[in-house]
């Protein structure tokens, strides 16, 4: 996939310059974080200097992948200096500014070499320098790439967070950019020694009490309709009170209906503190959902798209149930 002038070219600024400085977009994911770690200890292998700086914060499951705390949120005031007398910052896992926030605008005026690694698909030039290739299942495999084109010495450390940036991306390796390559790569990661269970278990099985109890509670509201083909739930300021939590422990809550057979379309309603409701639209793959949600100002893609509207929670529950229903002729 990526080409030996890439190669080169990556082995030329990292030969030339010293001072690195790493980001990738907000909200973070594994591919994300695994991506900037890896390159992050591929740099200092090389005795370069480098540091991570994050428009958000790294997320409490990650935290094994960075024992020594090197990923940082960006400040402007803080990392201004640090950012002006760098050399190259490499972008990883995005290929748009406006995901890059504060950073990615005060990157943008300064003279220092930008340099995208990205799976994402993208029209027109982004960085100083593109390595982008959306045939990629994830960051983390165009990076293994990378390292196997320099040579890199593959330590454990580097293999866990290469293998947790594919592993995330590829959803445990059932999305359907698990290619035959991909698990090629898993088991060349396996065999340098990484511990692939705690990895698991970090990632997929370290929630909060706090979170299931939640789940539990909205699962409780799990609504059907249209004959088991549309499913809605929602999670409310006092629910998450009584529970003793924040929003944070919703994420990922709205893929939960679309393990039920029979359904293909599920809402999850959330009451925001100022009383505005979010919405999340997730489709199985066979009606599209991003039009409905455009209807309440939001948008995404074809099969999973969000929007927000005015509360009451209970008003905009039955007015967005109702037009979704609509999304089934004979509904
Ligand atoms: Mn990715």
């Amino acid at each position: 996939m990526l080409q030996q002038s890439e190669i080169q070219q990556v082995r030329q600024i990292i030969e030339r310059y010293n001072r690195f400085v790493l980001t990738t977009h907000v909200n973070p994911d594994g591919d994300a974080l695994g991506s900037e770690m890896a390159f992050a200890r591929y740099l200092q292998q090389c005795g370069k200097q480098v540091s991570i700086l994050n428009s958000s914060p790294t997320p409490e499951t990650f935290h094994f992948l960075d024992p020594k705390k090197m990923m940082q949120q960006f400040d402007a005031r803080q990392h201004i200096e640090l950012l002006t007398s760098s050399d190259v910052l490499f972008i990883l896992d995005i290929s748009d500014w406006q995901r890059l926030r504060e950073l990615g605008e005060l990157v943008k005026t300064l003279p220092i070499e930008k340099v995208c690694i990205d799976h994402h698909l993208r029209e027109g030039r982004f960085a100083d320098v593109d390595i982008i290739h959306p045939q990629a299942s994830s960051t983390g495999e165009l990076l293994f790439e990378l390292f196997s084109g320099l040579k890199a010495k593959m330590t454990v450390p580097i293999c866990e967070a290469l293998y947790t940036a594919i592993l995330t991306d590829t959803g445990n390796f059932r999305f359907s950019n698990t290619s035959p390559r991909v698990m090629r790569i898993a088991a060349e990661l396996m065999e340098q020694g990484i511990d692939r269970q705690r990895i698991y278990r970090e990632i997929y099985e370290s929630q909060p009490l706090t979170r299931v109890k939640l789940m539990a509670r909205m699962l409780d509201n799990l609504t059907l309709g249209c004959e088991g083909r549309l499913a809605w739930m929602y999670v409310t300021q006092a629910m998450l009170a009584d529970v003793g939590t924040t929003m944070k422990d919703t994420e990922g809550f709205s893929d939960f209906p679309r393990t039920i057979r029979g359904v293909e379309v599920a809402l999850l309603f959330l009451e925001l503190e100022d009383g505005d409701v979010k919405i999340s639209f997730r489709s199985q793959g066979n009606i599209s959902v991003n039009a409905l949600a455009r209807q309440y100002g939001g948008g995404g893609h074809e099969f999973a798209s969000g929007a927000r509207t005015e509360g009451p929670i209970d008003d905009a529950i039955a007015r967005v149930v109702s037009a979704a229903k609509d999304l089934f002729p004979d509904c």
